[in-house]
């Protein structure tokens, strides 16, 4: 166990945050939303992390040329698609390849999963293959694992019920728990029930966005640091009443990030927790984040719209890529189904730019 998955355990109280009556007869109620309200634990220390993508043939043959595998690009420059072999069954080789593959295409999307019915603990020491595990500091999450972040949205999510929102969209573009000092890369999604339709994933490519810039703009970014805060997030969890596992914490990251196995250049900056570019006046640094937020949220001819199905499991790299939950369906129509699923979130290095440039905090 890392440094990062140390808890100060107490005699852990859990607050139910969905009603048993709306999930009777569900295979998977072990996996609805808890809210633990009793563990506490320390700011992450630094840690040595080794990317996988390092070890990786970069011709992949372990993975791409397995027996009776097909493997389709979702769009030219994000996204693309597996069948044929059980992220289950995966041996290391293949591992490290999947590592790589997710680093260059951003979202890797696996049709035809085991992955969600072999058990919390053999999920989550897939998950730890590819780095530590994080802990959401607020987010509910599966009982007795707490590494487990719950994704549920449905009539009875009592977790976040409380939440109001009174915004046009509930689209929001996003790197998960950006203001970690280091944030997350490999980071998989697993979803247990869907909806009968709607309930997409969007991936934005943090690459292409980046690339897409003039050389000017190119030349500013590389040169500067934002702030990436999770302070809004557990002020909004402590206003509606919810338990701060972990005090919050805020980064300076470089914005344009450089890959540490693909030395690829993105975008690191995102609607959902980056706050302000360091140095720049107020209104130079309001003006240029709404630019590049409009930019990756608008930029559909370098995005991806995944279909869920109950046995698809999605994996990407949060380091190269932006995305958004696609809330369309109506929770409150029964006939439109549940849609239930958790994250595995694994932590990566401290974040690198260009010309040495690190993050501090
Ligand atoms: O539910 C989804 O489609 C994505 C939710 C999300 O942002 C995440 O799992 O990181
Ligand atoms: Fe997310």
């Amino acid at each position: 166990m890392s440094s990062t998955e140390t808890q100060q355990q107490t005699k852990v109280v859990l607050t139910q945050a969905f009603d048993e009556k709306a999930h009777v007869g569900s295979r998977y109620t072990d996996y609805l939303p808890v809210y633990d309200t009793t563990t506490t634990f320390p700011p992450t220390q630094p840690f040595e992390v080794r990317d996988r993508g390092l070890d990786a043939d970069p011709a992949k043959p372990n993975l791409l040329n397995a027996d009776n595998v097909t493997v389709t690009k979702l769009t030219p420059r994000i996204g693309t698609e597996i069948r044929g072999l059980q992220l289950s069954q995966l041996t290391d080789a293949q591992k490290n390849e999947l590592a790589l593959l997710i680093a260059e295409r951003g979202v890797v999307v696996f049709r035809d999963q085991d992955f969600k019915d072999i058990g919390p603990q053999k999920q989550k020491e897939f998950g730890r293959y590819f780095g530590p595990l994080h802990i959401h500091p607020v987010g509910a999450h599966v009982k007795d694992h707490i590494e487990l972040h719950n994704i549920y949205l449905g009539p009875d999510n009592l977790y976040r019920a409380q939440t109001r929102s009174s915004k046009l969209t509930t689209t929001g573009q996003h790197s998960d728990v950006s203001y970690e000092h280091q944030p997350p890369g490999v980071t998989i999604l697993t979803l247990l029930e869907v909806p009968s339709s709607g309930g997409d994933t969007g991936w934005t490519s943090q690459v292409v966005a980046y690339e897409r810039l003039s050389d000017p703009i190119k030349k500013l970014l590389e040169g500067l640091r934002a702030e990436h805060s999770g302070f809004p997030q557990a002020d909004g969890a402590r206003r509606d009443g919810k338990h701060v596992r972990r005090e919050p914490v805020k980064s300076d990251h470089p914005i344009v990030r450089v890959h540490p196995v693909t030395g690829q250049k993105a975008l690191f900056v995102n609607p959902g927790f980056t706050k302000k570019i360091i140095g720049l006046k107020d209104e130079e640094s309001d003006a240029i984040l709404q630019l590049l937020f409009k930019h990756i949220s608008q930029g559909q001819d370098f995005q991806v719209r995944v279909k869920w199905d109950d046995r698809t499991v999605s994996l990407w790299d949060n380091r190269v890529t932006s995305h958004t939950a696609i809330s369309d369906y109506d929770v409150n129509d029964g006939a439109e189904g549940l849609r239930h699923g958790f994250r595995i979130t694994t932590l990566a290095e401290k974040p690198k730019g260009v010309n040495g440039l690190e993050s501090v905090w």
